[in-house]
C-alpha cells in the first residue's frame, strides 16, 4: 500500500491540533473545509449488524472517559433517517467502501455531519473506533471524566488504514511472576489501544504453573507456588525470602478470552514443554526423569535461568499432556496453540537409561531427535483437532538431519527468537513464522545504559532501536517466502518484573513504537522518520498518562 497522500508525520502548524496518531495510519487527508464535527450528548450511534460490540466498547470505554452517552440511534426520536444522518456516529461493515483494505482495514470519515467508521470486517470497525478515541484527545483515555467538557471536537478528515501484519503480538510471561486477572485485562486494553491483536500468554515455566487443570489439580495446588526467589548472580545473589504465586481458574481465563475477543485480541496460550517444566515435575514427580534424579524432592524452581529438570519421554507423560491440552483447547478458541520447545537441557535424557532406550527404539538418533519427537506428537495431536502448533525456533532442531524437512506439519508456526535465522529457515521450508528476535524486541532488556535503570538487565534496546526494528530481514525481503512472515511480537519476560508497575516501565514507551512497526507500512529502518515519531510520542505520552501507564519517562527515571 502506498505510504501517504498527505503526510501524517509532517509537523502540524502550531494553530492546528497535532493528530499524532500511533500507530500511524496508511493514509490521512485533512479536509478542513468540511468540518470539524463536535461530539456531544446529542451524538447518536448507529451500529449496523456486526458492529454492536464496537458501540458497546465506545459506551463503556470512551463514554466512561468523556461522559458522552453515545445513545443508540435506533432509540432516538426521528432516527429512521438515512445512513450517516446529521449528528450520527455510523459504524458499519462494508467491503465496497473499504475495498482492498482487508478485514482489519477501515475508512474513517469525519465531516460537519458526523463520523462514519466503515470496516472491511468487524475488526476494522473496532480499529477505526480506536483511532477516533485518539482524535478526541488524551482525556478520552481516562477512566472517568475530569472537568466539565461537554463538547468534543474532531477535525474533518479521511483516514484509510490497514495493518501491515496480521500477527501483531505481545508475550506476557505470567509464569515467572503471576499477574492477577485484572492486570491481564488491563493489558488487553493497552494492546487494543495500540491496534495489537495477539496476546501470547506464557502460562507455564520452571517457576510456576498458572492455569487450572481440573483433571490434574496438583499443577496449581503445588506448581503455582514457590517459597522465594533468588535475584542477582553468583556471590552477589540474594534470596528475597518471600513466597510468590497464583494461578487463573478456568473461569478467569474464559473471562480474559471473552474480554479480549470483544476487542479483537486473540489470546494464544503457551504450555511450555519438554523443557521449562520443573513446576509440572514438582507437582507430579513421575513426569520427570526419575531414573536420574529423585524428583519427589523437587519444589517449584526458585531461581532464574533454565532448570535441568525436564519431562521424561514416556507414554505417561504424553497422556498427561494430552489431558492438559484437552482442557486448554476447551478454554482457548485460538487457532494457534504455543507449546514452547525452547531451551530444553538434554543432560537428563543423556544420562537416563529409559530415554536412551526410547531414542534407540524409536530411531530418533539423539536427544535433538527426541525433542522433535515430543513436538511432532503434539503437532499432529493439535492438527487433528483443527489447531496449529506454534513453537520457539528450537522446534526446528533435529529435523533437517533426518532428511524429512522440518518434520513438522505444514501448519506449524515458528516463533523466531534467537535472531532471524530460525524464522528464515522455517519460512523457506514453507512454515509461517512470527519474528520476535531477542536482539530487537525483548522488552525485558534494559532501555538505556547507566546505573539508574530500575531494571538493568540484558542488552540496551532503546526506543529508537525498537522503532527501527524490521520484521522482514534482508534474507527474505522481496522473496516469496516473505509471505510466511505472519507478523511480529514483542516479548515481556518477567524474571525481573515483579508487578504491573515494573511491567509498564519495561513495556512503555517501547510497545508504542513496536505497535507502529507491526501495524504501519513503514519504510526501511534507516529511512524511518524517528524524529517525527518522537514528536507524535509527545502527544501519546499524554494518552498513556490518562491510561495510568507507568512508562519510562523520556529523560529516564527520575531520582
Ligand atoms: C529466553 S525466549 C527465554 C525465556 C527467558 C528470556 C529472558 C525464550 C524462548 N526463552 O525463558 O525468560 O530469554 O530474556
Amino acid at each position: 500500500m502506498a505510504m501517504t497522500d498527505s503526510d501524517p508525520y509532517a509537523p502540524a502548524p502550531a494553530s492546528t491540533p497535532l493528530l499524532a496518531l500511533i500507530p500511524a495510519p496508511t493514509r490521512l487527508t485533512r479536509t478542513p473545509d468540511r468540518g470539524p464535527y463536535v461530539l456531544d450528548a446529542g451524538t447518536a450511534v448507529e451500529a449496523r449488524p456486526g458492529t454492536e460490540h464496537v458501540a458497546h466498547w465506545l459506551r463503556s470505554t470512551v463514554g466512561a472517559a468523556t461522559g458522552l452517552p453515545f445513545r443508540d440511534a435506533a432509540g432516538v426520536a426521528g432516527a429512521a433517517g438515512a445512513a450517516g444522518a446529521p449528528g450520527r456516529l455510523l459504524l458499519a461493515v462494508d467491503e465496497d467502501v473499504t475495498r482492498g483494505l482487508g478485514p482489519e482495514g477501515y475508512r474513517l470519515v469525519v465531516d460537519g455531519t458526523g463520523v462514519r467508521i466503515t470496516g472491511g470486517g468487524p475488526a476494522g470497525v473496532f480499529w477505526g473506533a480506536q483511532t477516533l478515541r485518539q482524535l478526541l484527545g488524551p482525556d478520552a483515555f481516562r477512566r472517568a471524566p475530569v472537568g466539565g467538557q461537554r463538547a468534543w471536537p474532531v477535525p474533518a478528515l479521511v483516514v484509510e488504514d490497514a495493518p501491515r501484519f496480521a500477527w501483531r503480538g505481545v508475550l506476557l510471561d505470567v509464569a515467572r511472576h503471576f499477574l492477577p486477572k485484572d492486570g491481564v485485562l488491563r493489558y488487553v486494553d493497552l494492546l487494543a489501544a495500540h491496534k495489537l491483536g495477539v496476546l501470547h500468554l506464557h502460562l507455564t515455566d520452571d517457576q510456576g504453573w498458572r492455569v487450572e487443570i481440573r483433571r490434574w489439580p496438583e499443577l496449581t495446588a503445588t506448581g503455582a507456588w514457590r517459597a522465594r526467589s533468588r535475584y542477582g548472580h553468583g556471590a552477589s545473589s540474594l534470596w528475597d525470602e518471600r513466597p510468590h504465586g497464583g494461578f487463573y481458574t478456568q473461569d478467569d481465563l474464559r473471562e480474559i478470552v471473552a474480554y479480549a475477543a470483544a476487542r479483537h485480541v486473540t489470546v494464544v496460550p503457551e504450555i511450555d514443554l519438554p523443557g521449562h517444566s520443573q513446576a509440572a515435575v514438582a507437582a507430579y514427580p513421575w513426569l520427570g526423569n526419575t531414573d536420574v534424579v529423585d524428583t519427589s524432592a523437587l519444589g517449584v524452581w526458585d531461581r532464574w535461568g533454565i532448570s535441568p529438570n525436564v519431562l521424561a519421554p514416556t507414554d505417561a507423560t504424553l497422556a498427561f499432556y494430552e489431558d492438559v491440552l484437552t482442557e486448554v483447547l476447551d478454554i482457548f478458541p485460538s487457532p494457534f496453540v504455543h507449546l514452547g520447545g525452547d531451551e530444553c537441557p538434554k543432560e537428563q535424557w543423556r544420562a537416563s537409561p529409559t530415554a536412551r532406550a526410547f531414542i534407540a527404539k524409536e530411531g530418533l538418533g539423539d536427544e535433538d531427535g527426541l525433542q522433535l519427537w515430543f513436538m511432532r506428537h503434539f503437532d499432529r495431536w493439535l492438527a487433528a483437532r483443527g489447531r496449529r502448533l506454534v513453537g520457539w525456533d528450537e522446534i526446528l532442531q533435529g529435523g533437517e538431519r533426518r532428511g524429512a524437512g522440518t518434520g513438522l506439519s505444514e501448519g506449524a508456526v515458528v516463533s523466531s527468537w534467537r535472531g532471524y535465522g530460525g524464522g528464515v529457515a522455517a519460512a523457506r521450508a514453507g512454515h509461517d513464522v512470527v519474528m520476535c528476535p531477542e536482539q530487537h524486541v525483548y522488552l525485558d532488556h534494559r532501555q538505556a545504559p547507566g546505573d539508574d535503570e530500575p531494571v538493568p538487565i540484558g542488552w540496551v534496546r532503546t526506543l529508537e532501536d525498537v522503532y527501527r526494528f524490521e520484521p522482514v530481514p534482508p534474507a527474505l525481503a522481496g522473496q516469496d517466502a516473505a509471505a510466511h512472515v505472519l507478523g511480529t511480537q514483542a516479548n515481556l519476560w518477567t524474571e525481573v518484573m515483579e508487578n504491573q508497575q515494573r511491567i509498564d516501565y519495561q513495556a512503555f514507551p517501547r510497545l508504542s513504537a513496536f505497535a507502529e512497526v507491526a501495524w504501519s507500512h513503514l519504510p526501511a529502518p534507516e529511512a524511518r522518520d524517528w524524529h517525527g515519531f518522537e514528536r507524535r510520542m509527545t502527544a501519546h505520552y499524554a494518552r498513556l498518562d490518562a491510561l495510568g501507564v507507568d512508562y519510562r519517562p523520556p529523560g529516564g527515571p527520575q531520582p
